[in-house]
């Protein structure tokens, strides 16, 4: 499919996303919103599709936000529905995807970029990057999940400072508190990001959804993870991914997936 905003690609088994509006620092307007959505769903309907890799083009900017020329003249119902139809259409559908997303944080990811980075399954950044939600000093909080995938992610002092200071941190520092799990250079990003992607390759897809699902119903108000994690383990044993990963096991050669 042809996007305005974003660019989209399958190789190899990865769908490469690439917010593509490079003269405004990839800023989320609502039409890339929706480019994201569509994307996103056919990626994670598409079963060669067996990780999302999402940046931003250009050097500079994952995404500088949320398009702050499109929101200056919300009023308080369009923003609390905006808020929540798009946290419904793209960073929840993202956080519950069954496929892995690994956001390579490319230059700034700020305000609604961070939030659109925090709700990918993994972060890795180059050592360009500069992360921070910067919403406060607009007078706005973060309205994208930030207040809450920060706080779970960082902890939630760090969490705090951060949003109250409307500060960045530097790439490293951001990999220092939890936030990134690897830093690298801009041109190892890519490749790092295709290195994790190919590992998940290797592994069955079901256990992988399952897994997210697992993972994921411990960070929901009213969900037990425990009894998540019971009840997807024992629904593992009736799929012919199970079959075949311990088939391939007691054979001693690789599982195909
Ligand atoms: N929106 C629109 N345009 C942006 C932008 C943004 N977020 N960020 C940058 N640009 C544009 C600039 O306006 C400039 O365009 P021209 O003036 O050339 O036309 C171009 O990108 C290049 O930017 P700069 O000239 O500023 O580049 P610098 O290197 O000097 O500075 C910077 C880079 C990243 C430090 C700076 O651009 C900057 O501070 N950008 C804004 C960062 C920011 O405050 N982002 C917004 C955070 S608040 C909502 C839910 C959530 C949100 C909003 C609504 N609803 C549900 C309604 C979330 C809000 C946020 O994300």
């Amino acid at each position: 499919m042809n996007y305005d905003n974003i660019l989209s690609e399958v190789k190899e088994g990865i769908c490469y996303i690439t917010i593509n509006r490079p003269k405004q620092l990839n800023a989320l307007n609502g039409a890339t919103i929706t480019e994201l959505n569509k994307a996103i769903i056919a990626a994670d309907n598409d079963k060669l599709v067996r990780c999302i890799i999402l940046t931003g083009a250009d050097t500079k900017a994952f995404v500088a936000g949320a398009d702050i020329k499109e929101f200056a003249e919300f009023d308080k119902k369009l923003g609390e529905n905006l808020a929540r139809k798009g946290q419904e259409v793209l960073f929840d559908l993202l956080e519950n995807a069954s496929t892995p997303s690994i956001a390579a944080v490319n230059g700034f990811a700020l305000g609604g970029g961070l939030e659109l980075a925090m709700a990918c399954h993994i972060r890795i950044a180059s050592d360009n990057a500069k992360m921070g939600l910067p919403e406060v000093s607009l007078g706005v909080i973060p309205g994208y999940g930030g207040t809450q995938r920060l706080a779970s992610l960082v902890g939630k002092g760090k969490a705090m400072e951060m949003i109250t200071t409307a500060g960045m941190l530097s790439a490293t520092e951001a990999k220092d508190w939890g936030l990134v799990n690897h830093v690298c250079t801009q041109e190892e990003l890519i490749p790092m990001a295709e290195k994790l992607a190919s590992r998940m390759k290797r592994n069955s897809p079901m256990a992988i959804a399952k897994a997210i699902k697992s993972v994921n119903a411990g960070f929901t108000d009213g969900v037990n993870g425990f009894e998540v994690e019971i009840s997807e383990f024992g629904s593992c044993f009736e799929t012919l991914e199970f079959v075949e990963g311990t088939t391939a096991f007691m054979e001693k050669r690789k599982a195909k997936f």
